[in-house]
């Protein structure tokens, strides 16, 4: 009898322990699912102490360019090119380091991946509905080096 109770009470844990594990591997399967046909792609590479910026080829960017973007603290602006993205876009950056881990982080977006050189992290977002023009910062939340507080750029929504 008290056979019985101890096999039914092993096996009904052990049942609910397979539940439960079934359930997390579905769910951590698709919590890094890139969607399928994102409306952007960007290659995001971090070098101290700047982000570059690589796009495919579109209409509006022929040759597929690459933007390596300095940030004005003083007045909030890029030159050299930024993370540009229309709204409402579904944007897969694809990330990378050339020399030191970095992390790209939109804190306002909830984006943050690291940038590990030889390594390409995958990471899609969805850009806000906003008005053309609207900034997003971007940082570096990886200490890097000297100049790791100033490697910021921009979400410029187009
Ligand atoms: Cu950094």
């Amino acid at each position: 009898m008290v056979n019985k109770l101890e096999v039914a009470w092993t096996l009904a844990v052990v049942g609910l322990l397979a539940g439960v594990a079934a359930y997390s591997t579905v769910l951590l399967y698709h919590i890094d699912s890139l969607p399928g046909d994102p409306t952007e792609y960007v290659e995001v590479i971090g070098h101290q102490w700047d982000w570059e910026f690589c796009y495919n080829q579109t209409a509006a960017n022929p040759a597929g360019k690459c933007f390596i973007s300095t940030y004005n603290l003083a007045n909030n602006t890029v030159t050299g090119g930024a993370l540009w993205a229309p709204p409402g876009a579904e944007v897969q950056v694809n990330v990378t380091g050339a020399d030191v881990v970095h992390s790209f982080n939109i804190p306002q977006l909830g984006v943050r991946i690291d940038a590990i050189p030889d390594r390409m992290n995958h990471f899609a977002f969805t850009v806000p509905s906003v008005a053309p023009g609207t900034k997003y910062l971007i940082q570096c939340t990886e200490f890097c080096g000297t100049d790791h507080g100033s490697m910021k750029s921009l979400l410029i929504v187009t």
